[in-house]
């Protein structure tokens, strides 16, 4: 893995626009085995009866969504704790945060864009003062403005309740260009959608690593997504991260066993 660096400037940038883009932080034959691994997950999905298609979420059918990531491979269960992701991470949120869900969006030609939303306000009822969530988005692709780059309204993070919302969000939206390889942090409160994929033959594949502050019900119940092949090799910390211990919301207890015990 190569360095990222999370410096100063990244971290005025999401303070003050809501999300910012560091480069380089998976090498190209990193991104490429990542977005392979993801082609055979979305296959591996279908296969297992969880759609990649859902129409409820996205305007038409040029969208393949990848739900249960970290069941499907260890490769993602590798990159949801990436050293960079989680420096940025608890940059934000602190050291009491959970991994609340693991998706991929392949916005592929044709591709529209979805309804305007924070991802803080899906989990959360208003008002939303805090960075209290967010997502580390890989880039599998380069990410532009043609192929359905992510539109963020910049500065959007500081709305504290729906009516600060502008009815003409839509308008004021800017699509985030990034090179494969990158993250695009973005803070929970940043109101965002999918951009449009205007493009002929790119695909656009970003997957979301969405974490929010540890008293947040996680928007994935990882008891039920996670099968025992996935579970069996989980250190101690993930374990508390995905919320598979018996203690959930409370520290530790010293002599309650971590796990159920066989009767
Ligand atoms: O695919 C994108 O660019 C954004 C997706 C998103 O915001 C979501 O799935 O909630």
């Amino acid at each position: 893995m190569m360095n990222a660096v999370f410096i100063e400037s990244h971290q005025h940038r999401l303070a003050d626009e809501g999300y910012c883009v560091i480069e380089d932080v998976l090498s190209a034959e990193e991104t490429a085995r990542v977005r392979n691994h993801l082609i055979e997950a979305a296959a591996e999905s279908e296969r297992r009866g969880i759609p990649t298609r859902i129409e409820t979420l996205d305007p038409n059918e040029n969208n393949i969504r990848v739900f249960n990531l970290l069941d499907l491979d260890p490769v993602f269960r590798e990159l949801i704790q990436h050293p960079a992701a989680l420096e940025i991470v608890r940059h934000v949120l602190t050291d009491d945060f959970i991994i609340s869900n693991f998706t991929a969006n392949i916005a592929l030609p044709g591709s529209e864009s979805m309804v305007v939303h924070s991802d803080l306000a899906v989990v959360l009822p208003e008002p939303w003062h805090s960075p209290w969530s967010m997502n580390i988005i890989w880039c599998l692709d380069d990410v532009t403005a043609e192929n359905g780059g992510t539109l963020f309204m910049p500065g959007s993070h500081h709305f504290e309740r729906l009516s600060d919302v502008p009815d003409d969000i839509a308008d004021k939206m800017t699509p985030v260009e990034a090179p494969a390889g990158s993250i695009v942090a973005m803070e929970g409160r940043l109101w965002h959608t999918s951009g449009k994929n205007q493009t002929l033959d790119q695909q656009r594949a970003l997957l979301f690593g969405y974490y929010s502050r540890s008293f947040i019900r996680p928007q994935w119940n990882h008891n039920v997504g996670l099968g025992e092949e996935a579970q069996r090799d989980l250190s101690p910390q993930m374990r508390r991260w995905l919320g598979l211990d018996i203690t959930a919301n409370v520290a530790p207890l010293k002599g309650i066993p971590d796990s159920r015990q066989s009767e």
